[in-house]
């Protein structure tokens, strides 16, 4: 019997000190000096990743002891993130959060670098699943395609041609979204609406500007655009006015309100949706940290505690669902558009 009371102790004292030094290893950042986590975006120069870039400061500096390293191409290509990612491998950052341009293009790289122990997450557009511990969409992909169908439908009264001006075309977010759109278009309320053109703006303005101009050439009936890119929606604002179309072309899609504020005010966009981009780079940022310090474990089923923000599941494919988006109108423009 004493010898059992022996080894159990003695099993136990194994086990204190395995956890012990497990814990230092995770935890070692903490003794090493900041952690650095990188967030790497779509491109440089979109408000959107400015304000998810804030968000992940004001968690940086919840967090305490963390330095954000914000990063991403001139234009949004997967190419430029490789490099980018390639170099931040170099440095040793200790996590990167990722906005991604392709889906698989990624994979390889992403891959190296948590080969090199880096934790890697995508947020906003994602890596597949083998290219990251997990992935943070903004809201539900199906929820946000199918909204922006109903969004449309009701400002053209179910009636007319539609067309959809997205980001670039190989963009994991947009394209996931598209989808959901045109499955949401093939119930029978959306018998007499015609999607007649998806096309791209890269979420450049003066390219989207050009894709807009270009819709209401080739098609002289539209009705309404859907742009599901912050970007894209801005853009379109501006060549509706410019070209007097606002309100004989109805605009939705997913837009900041800062940027939008005006044409939501004057009717040219009347409803649009979007979630906020600052909790987006909050709760990645977090998350990163999290993950780094093993707090969490990145698996399926797991509940996060991400700060402000409260619970985060995660679900399938390892896929976390951050909120629903809110839906933005002349009455509550105004105080939206002060905060992003
Ligand atoms: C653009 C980017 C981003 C997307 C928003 C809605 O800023 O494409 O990835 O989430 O629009």
């Amino acid at each position: 019997m004493k010898r059992v009371r022996i080894l159990i102790t003695a099993l136990f004292m194994i086990f204190l000190a395995a956890g012990l030094l497990f814990g230092a290893g995770e935890k070692e950042v903490e003794k090493e000096g900041k952690m650095r986590i990188a967030m790497v975006v779509k491109n440089l120069g979109n408000s959107f990743f400015e304000a998810c870039r804030d968000g992940g400061l004001e968690a940086a500096e919840e967090l305490g002891n963390v330095e954000l390293i914000y990063q991403g191409p001139s234009t949004p290509t997967a190419e430029g993130q490789i490099e980018i990612i390639d170099s931040l491998i170099a440095q040793k950052v200790d996590a990167i959060a990722i906005s991604a341009n392709d889906v698989d293009a990624l994979i390889p790289i992403a891959k190296k670098a948590m080969k090199a122990g880096i934790k890697v997450i995508s947020f906003d557009s994602g890596v597949a699943e083998e290219g990251r511990i997990l992935h943070l969409a903004p809201s539900g992909d199906e929820f946000i395609g199918r909204s922006q169908v109903k969004m449309i439908a009701g400002l053209i009264d179910y009636k007319g041609e539609i067309a959809i001006l997205s980001a670039s075309s190989q963009a994991t977010n947009q394209n996931s979204w598209i989808e959901w759109m045109k499955k949401e278009l093939e119930k029978a309320d959306y018998k007499d609406m015609k999607l007649v053109s998806v096309v791209y703006g890269d979420d450049l303005s003066d390219k989207s500007y050009r894709e807009a101009m270009g819709l209401f050439k080739s098609h002289p009936n539209l009705r309404g655009i859907i742009s599901p890119t912050t970007v894209g929606i801005a853009a379109s604002g501006k060549a509706l006015e410019d070209t007097g179309k606002a309100g004989k072309i109805e605009l939705t899609g997913l837009g900041l309100p800062s940027e939008m504020k005006q044409y939501v005010k004057n009717g040219t966009c009347r409803e649009m949706s979007l979630w906020n981009p600052i909790d987006l780079g909050y709760s990645s940022t977090y998350i990163a940290y999290k993950l780094v310090m093993g707090d969490f474990s990145g698996k399926k089923g797991e509940v996060m505690k991400v700060g402000r923000m409260g619970d985060i599941r995660i679900g399938d494919g390892n896929v976390a669902i951050m909120s629903e988006p809110y839906v933005f109108n002349k009455d509550n423009i105004d105080k939206f558009a002060a905060i992003y």
